[in-house]
């Protein structure tokens, strides 16, 4: 079987500057490898700087090689809170009735659902979904998303 390659990108000033404080982006790696028995995972943070943020998104969608990339943090109200801001120009397509369901479903578990901004869309072959920062809420989002991944991915290809 073809293996699926996720990037996994933690977007937080406090993860950048420890990366032993990062619980979301190995959760999230934990998360891909008990669903996906094909996949790799690759990870990266970077602090909440718009291009940084953009640098490695943009890294990634080039190579070509990653199907789905994850991001975790800066989705919410805060100033320096710019990953949507980041990942919005790299997109070919939104998709928007994706972000809706994980907002859906995470407003089943908390009302600050509603203090999330994250993005879904297309960037070349790569899936791409912003998820809130918090260990608890990444789990969350992907245990919505991840039965909708492999038919996501026939369609793009
Ligand atoms: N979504 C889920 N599923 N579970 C959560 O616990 N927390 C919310 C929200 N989305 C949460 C969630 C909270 S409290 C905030 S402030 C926003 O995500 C933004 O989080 P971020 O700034 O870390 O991205
Ligand atoms: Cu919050």
């Amino acid at each position: 079987m073809e293996s699926i390659i996720f990037g996994v990108l933690t977007v937080s000033d406090t993860c950048y500057q420890d990366p032993a404080k990062d619980k979301s982006g190995p959760r999230l790696r934990a998360l891909i490898n008990e669903s996906f028995a094909n996949a790799q995972v690759t990870e990266s943070i970077v602090p909440d700087e718009k291009d940084l943020i953009q640098q490695e998104l943009r890294e990634w969608i080039d190579l070509g090689e990653l199907r789905v990339i994850l991001t975790t943090g800066g989705t919410g109200f805060a100033p320096r809170d710019v990953t949507p801001e980041a990942t919005k120009p790299l997109l070919d397509k939104e998709c928007p009735q994706l972000a809706l369901v994980i907002a859906l479903e995470s407003l089943k578990k908390t009302r600050f659902a509603a203090l999330s901004r994250g993005l879904a869309g297309i960037a070349g072959n790569t899936l791409i979904l912003n998820f809130p920062g918090s260990e608890k809420a990444v789990t969350e989002c992907f245990e919505t998303v991840k039965d909708l991944l492999p038919h996501a991915l026939n369609l793009i290809g």
